[in-house]
């Protein structure tokens, strides 16, 4: 083993390594973030954020397959003061992914549920790189499961923009998740993968024994 190969399966046993081939990722609040956006239209959010409620509700579900009930812990209520008045939500990814399925847990009801998505999807560099609409299906009753809806993205998203509305005004849903696959960094405008603080520390040390090793 050369001493490269040696500093490389190393950072691989630690996990430090820039993926090498596409791996399939759930993405919800243990690796993505959200935001509500600026482009949110007038209306309100009722009792959404009573009791300390953040937006995190949207990307709560721990897996694609769980089952949400509709209590104020974990959905989301927007009514527009139209029906074109709807919600703008920022899905912001710390590495680019190519997205597969996006899985909605809409409300149950076609008095309150969601309606129409927009998506459109930025890239490293905050380009827009594509978009498309879909029209989410009742949520299932008792307790609610995603719909899996095919969803491909372009290449390398790096954050997604969703507007959310209802054709009644009526915006409820439970949760939003995206089935993706890493991205090939190659193709990346931007391709810094970030490191936390400690690899990038551990791996520049490493490096410092390789080079006096060397010497
Ligand atoms: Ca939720
Ligand atoms: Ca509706």
């Amino acid at each position: 083993m050369t001493r490269l190969s040696i500093l490389l399966a190393t950072a691989a046993t630690l996990g430090f390594s820039a993926p090498l081939s596409a791996a399939t990722t759930y993405l919800n609040i243990d690796n993505i973030s959200v935001a509500v956006g600026s482009g949110t239209g007038t209306g309100t959010f009722n009792n959404t954020f009573d009791n300390g409620q953040t937006i995190d509700k949207v990307i709560d579900a721990p897996t694609a397959t769980a089952q949400e009930f509709h209590d104020q812990t974990t959905h989301i209520w927007f009514t527009g003061s139209a029906p074109n008045q709807g919600l703008e939500l920022i899905f912001t990814f710390g590495v680019s992914y190519d997205i597969t399925t996006l899985h909605f847990w809409n409300y149950t009801g076609e008095g309150y549920d969601v309606d129409n998505v927009e998506f459109t999807f930025f890239n490293s560099l905050g380009a827009s790189i594509g978009s498309t609409s879909i029209q989410p299906a009742l949520g299932s009753s008792g307790g609610i499961t995603a719909q899996n809806i095919a969803l491909q993205s372009p290449l390398n998203t790096r954050s997604v923009r969703a507007y959310l509305t209802g054709s009644n005004g009526q915006i409820d849903f439970q949760n939003i998740g995206f089935t993706a696959n890493v991205s090939d960094p190659t193709l990346d405008p931007a391709p810094q993968v970030p490191l936390p603080a400690g690899g990038l520390l551990l791996l520049s040390g490493l490096w410092a024994v390789a080079l006096r090793r060397r010497r």
